[in-house]
């Protein structure tokens, strides 16, 4: 059976961005419009006032300092408070094309290979832009790649499945290079007017180049396991579908964007990872203190202390579990993989660390991986 390593990753970051004191202004100024609008029912009890959102509060419930968006204008209109992200002729390239594409070129580029060496694209993300064709055949096209492709989705989870199936094709036997591609545009599918959520999310795309050792680069990464994990839970949902359409402004019908009970998120998560980190750990004879390195899926930076602590038995510091929330906000299932392509070239030959991604579902994955050379 081959070994399987991670050969190379790329990543796509939005030009534009947006900062928290930037962002709580135009939702402010939304809030102001609506209680002006709406001043008279409020007044007869008949609705509820809109409360303001603070910046302080963000960042100390989360993190999240300023997060990358495909559109700002639209964003930070407080008459929208949704991006400008216009339809394209079928002929152009789609936007989650277009990112993905650039992760993906960054991640062939570092492992030093070219469109023939690739068999398979899996394109493993929260929400995707058209129900078909796949958005993996289209960026498959664009990279001029031979072989298949097609999209999954377990929300935050979804690179780190991405991988575990992308592991079992070349162990299989059915492809030895694989290429595992998360264009994330959350901010099309976050309701930017909910006081609750409107902060976390950040648009971003990575990529994961999975391939048989026997054909790697010398520098590279060994997956020594992965596990997956699903339970059915309700505290994340998101019912936007080809049977339930959002309007632009999402008012009315939440439950079309993203809706969450955050705090029970936090609190039912935390303890789920965390065992199921330290139980895969033992199973693959790696001391879970002993790792080198966390690269958590970046949610909440509450969420990976208390994780890291867990599985460390200390407090893990910047260098042990190093966070990218606090610039690129949650990036869903690419959040891991930014903070591993960001944060992994100062490690040591034979170091052990550990991809971890959870989220909607729920759903957690686990890669462990050793850094050879
Ligand atoms: N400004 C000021 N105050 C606020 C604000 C605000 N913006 N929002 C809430 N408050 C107030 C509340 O009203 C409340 O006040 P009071 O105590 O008087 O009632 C107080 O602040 C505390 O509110 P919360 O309980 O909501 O605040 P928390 O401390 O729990 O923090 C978080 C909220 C940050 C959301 C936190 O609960 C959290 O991070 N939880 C985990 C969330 C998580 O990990 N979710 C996973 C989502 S990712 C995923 O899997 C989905 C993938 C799909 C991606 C596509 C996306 C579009």
């Amino acid at each position: 059976m081959p070994d399987i390593v991670i050969s190379g990753t790329g990543l796509y970051t939005p030009s534009e961005s947006i900062s928290n004191k930037e962002l709580v202004e135009s939702f402010n100024a939304y809030v102001e419009i609506y209680n002006t609008e709406h001043a008279s029912q409020i007044a007869a009890g008949e609705i509820e006032a809109l409360q303001p959102s603070s910046a302080e509060f963000v960042e100390k419930a989360s993190g999240i300092k300023s997060r990358y968006v495909m559109n700002k204008a639209g964003i930070v209109d407080p008459h929208r408070l949704a991006p400008y992200l216009p339809e394209r002729p079928n002929e152009a390239q789609s936007i989650q094309c277009e990112m993905g594409v650039s992760a993906a070129r960054e991640a062939m580029a570092q492992a030093g290979k070219t469109a023939a060496d690739i068999d398979a694209v899996i394109v493993a993300a929260s929400n995707m832009q058209r129900a078909y064709p796949a958005m993996a055949v289209e960026i498959q096209d664009a990279l001029g790649i031979q072989g298949y492709g097609f999209d999954m989705n377990v929300a935050c989870s979804s690179a780190t499945f991405g991988i575990q199936t992308a592991a079992d094709y070349v162990r299989a036997g059915n492809a030895r290079s694989v290429l595992v591609v998360s264009p994330e545009i959350t901010s099309g599918h976050l309701n930017w007017r909910d006081r609750d959520s409107h902060f976390i999310f950040g648009d971003v795309a990575t990529a994961v180049l999975v391939e048989d050792e026997a054909m790697a680069p010398a520098q590279h990464w060994d997956i020594l396991g992965t596990k997956l994990k699903t339970v059915f839970s309700n505290n994340i949902r998101n019912n936007f579908g080809f049977l339930n359409r959002a309007s632009p402004e999402g008012v009315g019908q939440k439950d079309k964007l993203f809706v969450q009970e955050g705090r029970k998120v936090f609190k039912e998560v935390v303890p789920m990872v965390a065992t199921m980190i330290i139980e895969q750990a033992e199973r693959l004879g790696i001391d879970p203190q002993s790792l080198r390195r966390l690269w958590l899926h970046q949610a909440n930076a509450g969420m990976n202390r208390l994780i890291a602590h867990k599985v460390l038995g200390h407090e893990a510091d910047a260098d042990e579990s190093p966070t990218v929330l606090d610039r690129y906000g949650n990036t869903s299932s690419a959040g891991s993989i930014i903070a591993f392509h960001k944060h992994n070239e100062d490690l040591q030959a034979g170091d052990i660390g550990l991809i971890c991604s959870f989220g909607a579902g729920y759903s957690a994955g686990t890669v462990f991986v050793r850094k050879v050379c």
